[in-house]
C-alpha cells in the first residue's frame, strides 16, 4: 500500500513569484507555517535547472520526511532525484505511463478541469492515479491559460464524484486565505496555492493562516 500523505495545504512552487528569494527558502517557511505537500513548478527551467531546483527543495524539508516533494510534469528529473511523485496534465505524458515509470509507491497527481476530464481520469486501472486536481476553481494571474473556473459548485461535484471513485482530490486557482475556508467546504482533500504563499512577505505567516482556514472548515 502506498502511504497516503496528507495533502490539506499543497504549495506549489513558482521561482519567479518568489524572488528575490529562493524558493527553497520560502518552501522552508511554508512548510515551518503548516504547508503539508509540496509541488516543484517551474515551466522556464532547463531540466537541468528543474532538477536542481528539486533537490534544494528536497534539501529544504529533508527533516520533513512526512511531507512529499512531488515534480510538476519531468519525470525523469523526478526519477533522478528520487521525488516522491509527479503531477502531470492533460497533455503532459499519460497517466498510465507514468505510473509506469515510477512504479506503485509514488505520488501521481493529475489535472483534471472537467466532468469529462475526471471520467477518463477514473477508467483509469485502480491505483494509476492517486490524486486529481481540480482546475482550476477561480481564474488566476498565477495561470491565465487555466480557465474560466470552476467555482465552488464545480469542485463540490468533482470532489464529490473523484471521492467515489477512490481517488483523492485537491483544488488549485485563485485560492487565498480569505478563499480557504470556502473551498476546503466543498470536501476536497486539500488545497493548492501559488501566490498566496510564494508572493508572501512572510510565507510561514501566510502558510499558518491557509492551514488554519483549511483545518477549521474541511477537518474530515
Ligand atoms: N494550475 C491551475 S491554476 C494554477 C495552476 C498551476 C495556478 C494557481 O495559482 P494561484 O496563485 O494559487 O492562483
Ligand atoms: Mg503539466
Amino acid at each position: 500500500m502506498r502511504p497516503a500523505p496528507d495533502l490539506s495545504l499543497y504549495l506549489v512552487t513558482d521561482t519567479a513569484l518568489s524572488r528575490p528569494r529562493p524558493v527553497a527558502d520560502v518552501v522552508r517557511a511554508a512548510v515551518a507555517g503548516g504547508a503539508t505537500a509540496v509541488q516543484v513548478r517551474d515551466k522556464d527551467a532547463s531540466r537541468r535547472d528543474l532538477l536542481a531546483l528539486t533537490r534544494a527543495v528536497q534539501a529544504a524539508v529533508a527533516h520533513r520526511p512526512d511531507v512529499p516533494v512531488v515534480v510538476n510534469d519531468a519525470v525523469d528529473v523526478a526519477l533522478i532525484a528520487g521525488a516522491d511523485g509527479v503531477h502531470v496534465g492533460q497533455d503532459d505524458l499519460p497517466a498510465a505511463e507514468v505510473r509506469r515509470l515510477l512504479g506503485a509507491d509514488a505520488l501521481l497527481g493529475l489535472s483534471v478541469e472537467s466532468v469529462e476530464h475526471l471520467a477518463a481520469a477514473l477508467r483509469l486501472p485502480a491505483g494509476t492515479v492517486d490524486v486529481v486536481g481540480l482546475s482550476p476553481v477561480w481564474a488566476t494571474p498565477t495561470k491565465p491559460d487555466a480557465g474560466p473556473g470552476l467555482g465552488l459548485d464545480g469542485v463540490r461535484e468533482l470532489a464529490a464524484r473523484a471521492r467515489a471513485g477512490g481517488l483523492r482530490a485537491v483544488a488549485i486557482g485563485g485560492i487565498d486565505s480569505g478563499r480557504a475556508a470556502a473551498v476546503a467546504a466543498t470536501g476536497v482533500d486539500g488545497i493548492c496555492v501559488v501566490s498566496e504563499i510564494c508572493t508572501a512577505a512572510d510565507p510561514e505567516a501566510a502558510a499558518r493562516r491557509l492551514r488554519a482556514a483549511f483545518d477549521r472548515a474541511g477537518a474530515r
